[in-house]
Formats: structure tokens, sequence, C-alpha cells
């Protein structure tokens, strides 16, 4: 809880939009707005990313949404960047089977490129909360897949086949 300043900020900007965009992705409304504190991670260098939970009644919480995926170490801040590359297919949740950074935020406006490790195996992109986009399914090392992302949300992401193990990864559109 290092960072009240952000987490107000955020919260205004992630929890309307999310509650306007991410309604009827999931159909369960009992979720609590409280139950994403369990698993602060006190350890993130970043001094926000503890804190960034999108409080919705539809969506998981970051937290929530990678809590088993073992690579997630909190938001990476890729903000007043403009483009950003996520790797696909790092070593994570048993096998090469992560995205890294797991977790990013980005400016609105900002082009995200999936790049292929070549490891794993298959791997793919789609989203499941706060945006819509689907990959073809990659395997080879140096193939991207990209995505502009124009609107303030929290986009949650899984790869298809890697789902079950925890390959998933998240994006705070600011
Ligand atoms: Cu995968």
């Amino acid at each position: 809880m290092t960072g009240p300043y952000n987490r107000r900020t955020l919260l205004r900007t992630v929890g309307i939009t999310v509650a306007g965009t991410i309604a009827g992705c999931r159909g369960d409304s009992s979720t609590s707005s409280n139950t994403d504190e369990a698993s602060d991670d006190t350890a993130s260098p970043e001094p926000t990313s503890a804190d960034t939970h999108a409080e919705s009644n539809d969506a998981p919480s970051i937290d929530e949404f990678l809590s088993q995926t073992d690579n997630y170490d909190g938001i990476t801040d890729e903000t007043g960047t403009g483009s950003v590359t996520v790797d696909v297919g790092v070593e994570a949740n048993g096998a090469y089977y992560g995205f890294n950074p797991a977790a990013i935020r980005i400016d609105s406006g900002t082009t995200v490129t999936w790049e292929w490790t070549g490891q794993g195996g298959v791997h793919n992109v789609e989203a499941r909360h706060g945006a819509d986009f689907e990959s073809e399914q990659k395997s080879s090392t140096g193939e991207t897949y990209t995505q502009t992302l124009e609107e303030p949300e929290m986009v949650l992401y899984v790869c298809v086949p890697h789902e079950g193990v925890g390959m998933k990864g998240a994006i705070v559109v600011e």
C-alpha cells in the first residue's frame, strides 16, 4: 500500500471503465469488491502494482486473474512508451508457458506487440475481459501479434492452450 495517490487515480480510471465494458463477460454477480486484498504483492518493484485491483462487480482483479501465474510479480509500468513488446513463451508455469511481462500498465493508444520466443510449443493471445481480440495459434520464433489499445480499460488475456497452467496476462490501459 505504498501508492495511495496512484491507487485512487487508477481505480477512478479503471473501475469505471471496467464496469462499463466488462459487464456480461462473466455472469457472476456475486463477486465481492474486497476479495482481492488477500494477495497483495509487496515484493513488486512497481510502487502501485500491489494496488491495481479493478474493483468491478463483474471482472476478477488482476491479482485474482493471475493468482496461478507464477511469473506474475506486479505490474510493469510501460506508460509513456507508446509501444510495448510482450514475450510469448518465456519460462514459467512449469515450462515455457508464460507471458513476459505478465502484467503491464500503458497509456491509451499504446501498441502492444506480442512476440513469440519459439519456446513451449503453440501459443496464442486471446482477451477474456475488457477487450475483444484473438490471435492465431503460433509457435515459431519471432512471430508477432499486435493490438493498439485505445480505450482506458483493464484487459485480461490468456494463451488458450496453456490457460489451465496459468499462461495469462493483464494490461491496464490508462
Ligand atoms: Cu501458451
